[in-house]
């Protein structure tokens, strides 16, 4: 559990009603929670009255683009001065600010995070227990809007809230899906969201070029450790060219294997060889977070990711070490 909770999702709602000149800042590799929760904040501000931006510090990937129509500014068009406020949405640590964060570091007002092990990013933290930042931006919302500082949703709102509630629970099948996480959702197709279309983009339609990763992901699916460990090993050598973003679902093939404990998809990341970013998930019998943390990278329990250098072959060597004692600590 994250030691600092500064703020009340009630007393962050608060500070947000301040602000003016709002950039909001979404992690690296960005993903359906960070940009759904920053467009549906940006829409709040708004309605505030104060205005918004969102900056990542790559561009969102082309899966996600139908359902991201705000535009996204890149670290280098970014003039840090014109904002007179910072808030991170989604961000766990530093790092995850990417090329972001020399440029807002010691800047950042606000910190609206829900991950298990989050780095202490801005003076004032909300840092809750929630499946997704989605879930917190709709309470806030609905602390305001009960308290009479706008009627109504923004428009668009609940489709960028249910964007973060569902990219997060992989469609609401994830074991951080709570009671609330329905109930919340129940909320947003009440108030009109198209659930199933958003569902679909998501989850039921893809590129050739996701198509093709998926090939070369079952091309290189190796099971070790007697079955109890999946990974696929991604190299550039491998992916012939292919990006990485195209591979999002290849964490989901490793995992989906019975009997496996810890899955791992392991990319080495575009433009950067010999570096590979690591995704891995747990059936719950190992922390996967802890796991991460011994290669400086962190998440949640079930789900965690860091990054390692070497030859591909290295880093699943020394990634299997650490599942194997993980697992023999169970
Ligand atoms: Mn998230």
């Amino acid at each position: 559990m994250t030691d600092f909770r500064s703020l009340t999702v009630g007393e962050a709602a608060h500070r947000l009603c301040s602000m003016r000149d709002t950039l909001l800042l979404c992690h690296t590799s960005p993903d359906g929670d960070t940009l759904g929760s920053a467009m549906a904040l940006k829409k709040l501000l708004c309605a505030l009255g104060g205005g918004a931006e969102i900056a990542a510090p790559d561009k969102a990937p082309d899966s996600l683009l139908p359902l991201v129509p705000d535009r996204i500014l890149m670290p280098d068009g970014i003039d840090p001065a014109r904002f007179s406020s910072v808030v991170c949405v989604d961000v766990a640590s530093r790092s995850q600010l990417g090329a972001l964060a020399p440029l807002f570091e010691g800047r950042i007002d606000l910190m609206l995070d829900h991950h298990e092990k989050s780095e202490r990013l801005a003076d004032f933290c909300t840092v809750p227990e929630a499946a997704a930042v989605g879930e917190i931006v709709f309470e806030i919302a609905e602390i305001l809007r009960g308290e009479g500082w706008f009627a109504g949703w923004p428009a668009g709102m609940a489709e960028n809230l249910y964007l973060s509630l569902s990219s997060d629970t992989g469609c609401f099948r994830y074991s951080n899906t709570t009671p609330k996480t329905h109930r919340i959702a129940a909320r947003l197709l009440e108030a009109g969201c198209d659930g199933a279309a958003i569902n679909h983009l998501l989850f039921e339609s893809r590129s050739p070029e996701e198509l093709e990763a998926e090939r070369i992901t079952l091309q290189n699916v190796r099971l070790l450790l007697g079955g109890r460990f999946c990974a696929a090993l991604l190299s550039h050598a491998v992916r012939g060219g292919l990006a990485s973003e195209y591979f999002s679902a290849a964490i989901d093939t490793v995992r989906s294997v019975r009997g496996v404990a810890v899955a791992a998809a392991i990319k080495e990341k575009d433009g950067e060889p010999g570096v590979f970013k690591i995704s891995l998930r747990s059936d719950g019998s190992v922390n996967v977070s802890d796991l991460c943390a011994l290669f400086g990278g962190g998440g949640h329990a079930r789900a965690a990711g860091c990054s390692m250098q070497g030859t591909g072959e290295e880093v699943l060597s020394r990634l299997t070490d650490a599942v194997r004692a993980a697992l023999e600590q169970t």
